[in-house]
């Protein structure tokens, strides 16, 4: 089902988009492969635009699987060198994208398995919760874990860092197209209705 995502519209002013969609939505630091992981979960190439430098992300991007069924692509939070309105503006986006956006949607913050989480995530994840917003975590780029750590281990960890269900936690690398199938399809279960 999601080979065939398309972009749909990148946008500044998440008021400007439909409502009423069933949506997954990205989001996590700079450079921790968002749009990579985008790429790998629709078996394409050049869907998102990914970048060795942080920062590459600077709108809400759509991608569209199916007619009311979209993958967002936000701007990864944390990045040092951003001026301080583009922060703002960007703070903005993420806020009014994951909070005021009437929608069905599940947020899914990706962590590098290899860094592990960061405070930021941590203030992510109580952000969300202070809005009831149910997340998942993604714990990308496994590819750079010693070969001796399984991707069950890396899933226990993520578990003991956020206190959540495993079932909701998906260790992948976008870059060796390892670990995609469970999250593929739990994101097609979720925008097909059958999960929360
Ligand atoms: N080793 C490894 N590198 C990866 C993996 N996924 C992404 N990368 C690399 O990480 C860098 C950032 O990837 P992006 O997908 O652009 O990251 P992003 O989170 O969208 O970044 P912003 O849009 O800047 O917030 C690129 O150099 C990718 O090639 C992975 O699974 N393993
Ligand atoms: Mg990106």
């Amino acid at each position: 089902m999601l080979e065939k995502t398309v972009f749909f519209r990148a946008t500044t002013e998440a008021d400007s988009l439909p409502k009423n969609i069933a949506e997954i939505i990205l989001s996590g630091r700079s450079n921790v492969g968002k749009s990579s992981v985008i790429n790998a979960l629709c078996s394409q190439k050049s869907l998102a635009r990914i970048s060795k430098t942080p920062g590459r992300t600077r709108s809400i991007n759509v991608y569209s699987v199916s007619i009311g069924k979209w993958i967002i692509d936000l701007p990864g939070y944390g990045f040092a060198r951003v001026s301080p309105q583009e922060r703002k503006l960007w703070n903005k986006m993420i806020e009014e994208c994951i909070i005021q956006r009437v929608s069905k949607k599940a947020v899914y913050i990706i962590v590098d398995a290899f860094v592990g989480p960061t405070e930021l995530d941590f203030d992510m994840a109580h952000w969300l919760s202070k809005y009831n917003i149910p997340f998942k975590v993604i714990a990308n780029k496994c590819d750079k874990i010693p070969k001796d750590i399984t991707e069950d281990e890396i899933e226990s960890k993520v578990v003991e860092h956020f206190d959540i269900d495993k079932l909701n936690v998906f260790a992948v690398s976008a870059k060796k197209r390892k670990g995609l199938s469970k999250l593929q399809i739990d994101i097609v279960k979720f925008l097909k209705g059958d999960c929360k």
